[in-house]
Order: structure tokens, then sequence, then C-alpha cells
């Protein structure tokens, strides 16, 4: 999938021209990045139909654009004859959805972003280690089933401070540690690790933080942004939670307003309205030339040439899944 590069000259308020801030980093991690190509290369090597359990990323116009080419996403492997190729999403999956796939034989591909796996791995070593297990994340997210999945009679699910409320009472000498889901807002999640901690004296924290670099980044980018800008775009589809928190955080950073959306032409034109300086950003799941459709659609009431606003660089590549690579493109099943 082409993603075309965006000018990046400056405009200035001298010049009387409303200004575009584009945060950097934004747009596809390495994981998305990844889960992308696995089903392009899927479909180079196989041919169509390959099959998606479900939405390979939660990009709309990723998974249309997929579905042309010959991808077929499905809800659950129920769904797909014996036999066929499926893809497992960058989301995870739990054992239970691997076992089912092997019942029916279905030749998978996994392709679980490397950093999700790293959070499955942790679950297993710390219930195998008789801990209970806090995670922290979004009820009924897939990234969270699959987590869960691990050792669904040990993980505990928090979503949300009002969430704390709802968890059992764990014994003083049991022992209890928090994880979490990849995509959190990172100051939200340290609101609720700190108020666990002061629910439970005995609650250890994790060697390192679940919520991966490219959350992080993103985050950290459209704080710098919002300082700047009345108004912060978020390109990136409704289900996609690293793309919803980016709003969340846009505003809390102090943006009057911010939006997502998947497509330029559903940008209403009174979100615009006395506005000198609009921010862009995307989520971790979203093409770059849809950030580009919004700067050219945005050139219509005013708004120049966009300026990036850097706070990190980003060269994180993982390697395909080992039966895509390169050297075994020409093996047939
Ligand atoms: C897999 C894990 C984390 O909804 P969410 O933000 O988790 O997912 P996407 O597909 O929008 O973003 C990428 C991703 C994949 N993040
Ligand atoms: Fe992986 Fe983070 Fe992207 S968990 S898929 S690198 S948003």
């Amino acid at each position: 999938m082409s993603t075309p590069a965006i000018s990046t000259a400056t405009t200035t308020d001298a010049t009387g021209t409303k200004k575009i801030l584009l945060a950097s980093p934004r747009g596809y991690c390495a994981g998305v990045d990844r889960a992308v190509e696995t089903v392009e290369r899927a479909l180079e090597k196989y041919g169509a139909p390959v099959y998606v359990r479900k939405e390979i990323v939660h990009n709309k116009y990723v998974v249309d654009t997929l579905a042309k080419a010959g991808a077929i996403f499905v809800d659950d492997t129920d769904e797909v004859p014996p036999n066929a190729h499926l893809v497992f999403s960058a989301h995870g999956v739990s054992p239970a959805v691997h076992a089912a796939a092997a019942e029916r034989n279905h030749d998978t591909i996994d392709a679980t972003c490397p950093l999700v796996t790293k959070v499955h791995n942790e679950v297993k070593r710390f219930a195998k280690s008789g801990y209970h297990i806090i995670l922290i994340g979004h009820e009924g997210h897939e990234e969270v089933e699959g987590t869960a999945g691990e050792a669904p009679d040990v993980v505990h699910l928090v979503d949300g401070l009002e969430g704390i409320n709802t968890l059992p009472e764990f014994l003083h000498e049991e022992k209890l540690i928090w994880l979490s889901q990849t995509t959190l807002s990172v100051d939200e999640t340290m609101e609720i690790v700190d108020k666990l901690h002061e629910v439970y004296d005995n609650l250890e924290n994790p060697p390192s933080d679940d919520i991966c670099y490219a959350t992080q980044n993103r985050q950290v980018a459209v704080k710098k942004v919002a300082e700047q800008a009345e108004l912060i775009i978020v390109v990136g589809s409704q289900n996609s939670s690293n793309s919803k928190r980016l709003v969340e955080v846009a505003l809390d950073a102090g943006a009057a307003h911010s939006y997502l959306v998947d497509y330029a032409h559903q940008i209403d034109p009174a979100w615009l309205e006395g506005v000198n300086t609009v921010g862009i950003t995307s989520g971790a799941s979203v093409p770059e030339i849809l950030v580009q459709h919004v700067v050219e659609h945005l050139a219509q009431f005013g708004f120049g040439d966009a300026e990036e606003v850097t706070t990190a660089q980003e060269k994180i590549v993982f390697s395909l899944p080992r039966v895509l690579r390169p050297s075994d493109r020409t093996q047939k099943r």
C-alpha cells in the first residue's frame, strides 16, 4: 500500500496563511506495517482468497483495500473453510482460538504484533509463578480478549478508574501484579496504577510497562502540537483504541477541540471557523495517504503547507512471519 510523502514546507503567520502542524511520529507503527504486509504477501504467495480473522488492523481504508485485493475478513475461525489460509490479526488471539484453527486444519499465519506477544508471554510467565494479574485495558477489545485468554482464571480486567471497584478482594499474601493493553493513554494508565497501589499494598509493578513505543511516541507528539493548535484532527477509525486515545490526549493537553475522522470529507467546515492553526495526527493503523488527503482538503479553507512538529524518530522494523520472508516465497503449501 503506497504512502506518498507530504510537503513539509513551513508556513508562518507572517504570510497571513493559516497553519497546519503535523505531529511526528504519526501513522503506521512497525507492528501494523508487518501485519498489512503479511496479508499482501500471503495473497501474492497463495492467491485469493486469504482469510483474516477480525480486521487485520483497526482501519477502514486498510481493510477495504485488502478486501478488494482478495482478503476475506471473518469474525471467527468457524466461518473459514477447512484447510484454508488464515491470518490472525495484529491484535493477537487466545490459545483457544489457536486450538480452534488447528482443529479445522487451517494453515495459520500469525500477524500478531511482537509487542502484543510480549504481553502474552508475561501473562503466561506470571500466571505460572502463581500471580493474580490485573490487566488494565478496554473490555471487549480484541487485544484484551487474546491476552486475558492466556490465563483466564487469574487475569482480572480493569477498564478505567471505575473498573477498580469491580475487582475481587485479594488476600494480602497473594502475589499480585499489573499488566496492560499496548494502546492505552499513558497518563490515564499511570493514574489507574497509582490508585491500584493505594488499594493493594501487595501490588507489584512489571519490569517495564506494556504501552508500546508507537502509542507513547504518538501521544508525546500530539501533546506538543496541541500546545500550539486550537483544533486537532486525528485520522483513524472509531474502533482504533490508539487513535481514540490521541483525541483524548490532545484535549487533555489543551486543544480546544479534537475530532477523529476516517476520511478528509468527514471534516465539518464548522470545526474550522475561527481556527488559525490546525494540528493533524494519525493513529498507528493509518496509512499516510489519508493524512495527505486531509492536508489537501484543508487548502480550500485557507490552510497552507504543513509544518512537521517532530518529537521522536522511529526506526523499529519487525520481520515478517517466517513463512512469508523472501527466502521462503517460492515454497508452496
Ligand atoms: C495491534 C495492537 C495494537 O485498536 P488498536 O489501537 O489496538 O489497534 P489498531 O489496529 O488501530 O492499531 C494498531 C495495533 C495493532 N495496536
Ligand atoms: Fe504493535 Fe504498538 Fe503498533 S503494539 S501494532 S507497535 S501500536
